[in-house]
């Protein structure tokens, strides 16, 4: 028995304002739909004897049609080559009020299609295999009530878990979202093993135990991910072998900040274009412009730094400020923010007899609301 095991697949996500110049859809829309177009064809190729996904199919519990015809596209592929796929729901795609209905009802109608969705245990048998399925809960007691009613019957040679949260016992595995769920160690709860816990919800490939593994993200939703794998799990029970396969989506680089303390303006430049290369072609890229002394800050270009990187995808930039009374501090500053833009606006001005530094204090200060 050989199955796929993938996740948080996030279907409906987009981000950024370009669009791809073929299909005229935001282009991490469309990037999040190839990354899903890719693993569907890897698993054509491998023939698995079913496929799992735990949970994050989608990026929100209300898809919109095109999320939703991608999905489908994605499935029907896989059960008509008589495939069955297996799917629980995830934080991203539950419901918060349960009148609103699921996708996943929808989806359940198709053949093959086994979905977990209902907040509570379900389980399903392919073949030899018992497939346990805790889907996200909207509640801890639903979670318990769930975890509760697992069932291993003696006939079944393969026992596998599917749930999507956050494995209880240590915080790195958190998404940090207010609506995860904490996973109880469920072998430690049953004096049981199953043959393979199929873990979504943490976006990043990672093996808890031999048998117990997160596959991560098919794409990457924040540069907390960055440099993370994307991809999925393939799993051969009899041989007790699992096989991580990579798939191919855009880059994600998070650059090592420049210290501008003692860097000019012309210096900053010179620094940012060492750091600009080829490898940045058509990525997500992140900078960190560190405790830059203010008489610099107000003169700094964005856009002469976006003109530096011409060839990446998008640039994010983070920008702190030396504070000038604790010089071991800097705050975070926000270009384009209303105080900032003033100040480089009285800078250029041409303000005839009045006084440009007491101008600068008395805007800045109307204009800055004091953050707690
Ligand atoms: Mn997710």
């Amino acid at each position: 028995m050989k199955f796929v095991h993938f996740s948080d697949t996030h279907l409906g996500y987009s981000d950024y304002y370009k669009v791809d110049p073929q299909t005229g859809i935001n282009q991490r829309e469309q990037d999040f739909y190839n990354a899903w177009n890719q693993v569907i064809d890897d698993i054509l190729q491998i023939k698995p004897d079913f496929v799992i996904h735990a949970g994050d199919l989608f990026h929100t519990s209300r898809p919109t049609n095109r999320a939703i015809a991608v999905a489908m596209e994605g499935i029907q592929k896989i059960t008509n080559n008589g495939i069955p796929f297996v799917a629980i729901s995830g934080n991203h795609s539950t419901p918060k009020i349960r009148a609103t209905g699921s996708i996943f009802e929808s989806l359940s109608l198709m053949p093959n299609v086994y979905a977990a969705f209902q907040s509570k245990y379900q389980q399903f048998r392919i073949g030899e295999c018992l497939i346990h399925c805790v889907p996200h809960c909207s509640l801890t007691e639903e979670l318990e009530q769930a975890f509760s009613e697992v069932k291993f019957k003696p006939e079944s040679d393969f026992h596998i878990l599917v749930s999507h949260g956050a494995w209880a016992g240590d915080k790195s595995f958190s998404m940090g979202e207010f609506n995860e769920q904490h996973i109880p160690d469920p072998e430690a709860a049953l004096q049981k093993e199953f043959d393979y816990i199929a873990l979504g919800h943490y976006h990043k490939y990672l093996k808890i135990k031999p048998h117990v593994i997160y596959s991560g993200s098919t794409e990457r939703t924040s540069f907390n991910e960055a440099g993370n794998p994307t991809g999925f799990v393939v799993v051969d029970l009899e041989k007790n072998e699992t096989e991580y396969h990579a798939i191919k989506t855009r880059n994600m680089f998070r650059l090592t900040p420049v210290h501008c303390e003692d860097l000019t303006l012309s210096q900053i430049y010179s620094e940012l274009e060492k750091i600009s290369d080829e490898e940045l072609a058509e990525a997500l890229v992140s900078i960190s412009l560190l405790n830059l002394r203010k008489e610099t800050l107000i003169q700094l270009d964005i856009r002469e730094i976006d003109e530096i990187f011409p060839q990446v995808f998008s640039l994010q930039k983070t920008i702190t400020q030396l504070n000038a009374t604790h010089s071991n501090q800097s705050s975070a500053v926000s270009m384009g923010s209303l105080p900032i833009e003033f100040e480089r606006y009285i800078e250029n001005a041409d303000v005839h007899e009045l006084d440009k530094t007491r101008l600068k204090e008395m805007g800045v200060s109307y204009l800055t609301i004091d953050e707690f």
